[in-house]
């Protein structure tokens, strides 16, 4: 009687470690990526298409880079977006080297300073799946 729930234990044991393994795998190819917008060369003018050939996920991480004072982040609506209007921000960024995780869904980001949105195509939507 002892042996055989030995054996259960033992059995159910193994079966709880496959599956912590199967776990760490699906953990580590899940893994958050991490994005420089514009790439070299940073959140900056023309970066609007910058997103077009890639595919975000929910979890991975936007990093803006740029310098501080001369540019900023913010987050918009689609409307704050096709306006370049940043009076309804939802957040703003403005460290110089920001990184913002994506949650699942789109997400609109301009530049606030005036006329970077407008004239300098400095905005991006990504949408994360
Ligand atoms: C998102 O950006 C792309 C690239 O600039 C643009 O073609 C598309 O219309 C934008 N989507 C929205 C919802 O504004
Ligand atoms: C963003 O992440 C980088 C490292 O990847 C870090 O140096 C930087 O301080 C972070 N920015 C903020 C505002 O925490
Ligand atoms: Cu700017």
């Amino acid at each position: 009687m002892a042996e055989g729930r030995g054996g259960a234990t033992q059995a159910s044991l193994a079966i709880g470690l496959m599956m912590i393994a199967l776990l760490l795998l699906n953990g580590e190819l899940a893994k958050s990526k991490e994005f420089t917008v514009g790439d070299h060369l940073g959140w900056g003018f023309n970066v609007r298409n910058w997103p077009n050939d890639k595919t975000f996920h929910a979890g991975d991480i936007l990093e803006f880079k740029y310098e501080k004072g001369y540019h900023n982040v913010v987050k918009v609506d689609s409307n704050g977006y096709a306006n370049c209007k940043s009076n309804n921000a939802i957040s703003t960024f403005d460290s110089g080297y920001d990184n913002i995780t994506l949650a699942r869904g789109t997400h609109y980001f301009i530049c606030g300073i005036a006329g970077h949105c407008w004239f300098g195509n400095m905005k991006i939507n990504v949408t994360a799946l």
